[in-house]
């Protein structure tokens, strides 16, 4: 363990994290539920807050001196997530509403410019339904077909399938960079490689890689990116879609509107260059700015030995569940990261997390948004604890506790 991560000091992180301080039913909040949403740390709220209080402004737009700020503001950000990603160039940087919109919109563009009837789009048996749905639904409108990339029963993708998968049919391959109910860390550039070889697009889904892993879009080798700022410490409505500027360049607008447009008549409409060609309407501001704040927070800490904290705390969990009779781990792949899913045999997910939910703890439980992997599974759904910077190894003994408490009413 290097200096950095020795001197890493959880208890000073949580002090930026005044929500953690609650009782929640009488108990200390112990919150295992990052995966779905990270909690925010104070500068955060406070840029938001300062946003509000100093410069609110639609951007792009005015002449006036609060307009000119937050443009600035807003613009900055933009470099700040190209710098955050290692993408060359921060006109790449397309900020959206999250995972779900930036991948509608590569979908919906590509539907228009790229995929025609008969051609095939692969996404994986690991997938939420945010990398699944989009593409049914493009797929039924093209006449295209869904391709399905299967896992082996420990949660990993079978990439040696791929040789025979992807055929000059496919058009893309969608895959999670980490699976939100696995943990599995999926091979982001052998896959590319693979692909690309083909000629084939490659769309990663960063929702659960981008705040435990740190991203390098040009060594991973993709050419879209997408991710959610609520996920990694950033407000909730914001999120980022990243591709290479050559392909956004080539690819039609999602949605129309103001601000994507260069010009406009009755009798037709060219459009802005990117990012802005693909960012109709107002912008959420504040929350962008909430991002930037969040980087930069990342940054201030130093994310690399942060994250190697973290993945301290999930193995510890992840031996100390081990303990517990009865408990079947759900993924068990060799590179994991995040997430931890199990089930307790016999009990079902929800009644389990109601139990420690009345002590003050909270995990997610159910399907996940990912009906097909638990199908692969044949389970109705499982226990998931997911991680942050912010968790601790007294957390995890809670855990535990609370599973064992968990375990002697329901078995
Ligand atoms: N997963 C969870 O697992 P949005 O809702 O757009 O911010 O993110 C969607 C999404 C896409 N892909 C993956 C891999 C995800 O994990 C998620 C969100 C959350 O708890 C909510 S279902």
């Amino acid at each position: 363990m290097d200096l950095a991560v020795m001197q890493y000091s959880v208890d000073k992180i949580r002090a930026d994290f005044p929500i953690l301080k609650q009782m929640i039913r009488k108990y200390p909040l112990v919150y295992f539920d990052n995966g779905a949403t990270t909690q925010k740390p104070v500068k955060v709220i406070e840029a938001v807050d300062r946003y509000y209080l100093t410069i609110n402004s639609n951007i792009h737009r005015g002449v006036h001196y609060l307009s000119n700020e937050a443009t600035d503001a807003f613009e900055q950000a933009r470099k700040r997530v190209a710098t955050f990603i290692n993408a060359p160039e921060s006109r790449e940087v397309i900020f959206t509403k999250g995972t779900t919109e930036s991948i509608n919109l590569v979908a919906n563009s590509l539907a228009g410019f790229l995929l025609k009837e008969g051609d095939e789009v692969m996404v994986t048996e690991m997938e939420h339904h945010a990398n699944i749905v989009p593409w049914q639904m493009v797929c039924e409108r093209v006449g295209a077909k869904l391709k399905v990339v299967p896992i082996s029963d420990s949660g990993e993708l079978l990439v040696e399938s791929l040789d025979s998968l992807l055929t000059e049919r496919v058009k893309i391959i969608a895959f999670a960079h980490v699976s939100n109910v696995l943990g599995t860390i999926n091979p982001v550039q052998e896959i590319c490689a693979k692909a690309h070889e083909r000629g084939i697009l490659t769309l990663v889904d960063g929702a659960q890689g981008i705040a435990h892993q740190t991203v390098d879009v040009q060594s991973l080798g993709c050419d879209f990116y997408v991710f959610s700022g609520h996920k990694m410490y950033a407000p909730m409505g914001t999120g980022v879609l990243w591709g290479k500027a050559s392909l956004l360049e080539s690819m039609p607008p999602y949605q129309g509107g103001g601000e994507m447009i260069d010009k406009v008549s009755f009798t037709g409409t060219t459009y802005n260059v990117i990012p802005y060609k693909f960012e109709a309407g107002t912008p959420d501001v504040g929350g962008v700015i909430g991002l930037m704040a969040a980087i930069d927070y990342l940054t201030e800490i130093d994310f690399g030995s942060a994250l190697e904290y973290e993945e301290g705390v999930m193995h510890y969990a992840y031996e100390s569940l081990k303990q517990i009779e009865g408990l079947r781990f759900i993924g068990d792949a060799k590179r994991r990261t995040g997430v931890i899913s199990f089930i307790l045999n016999g009990a079902h997910p929800y009644d389990v997390g109601s139990i420690l939910d009345h002590q003050g703890i909270a995990v997610r439980t159910g399907h996940h948004c990912a009906q097909p992997l638990m199908d692969r599974f044949a389970i109705p759904g499982t226990v998931r604890a997911s991680f942050s910077i912010y968790n601790t190894r007294e957390e995890v003994d809670k855990l535990v506790a609370g599973l064992k408490v968990a375990a002697n009413m329901l078995l």
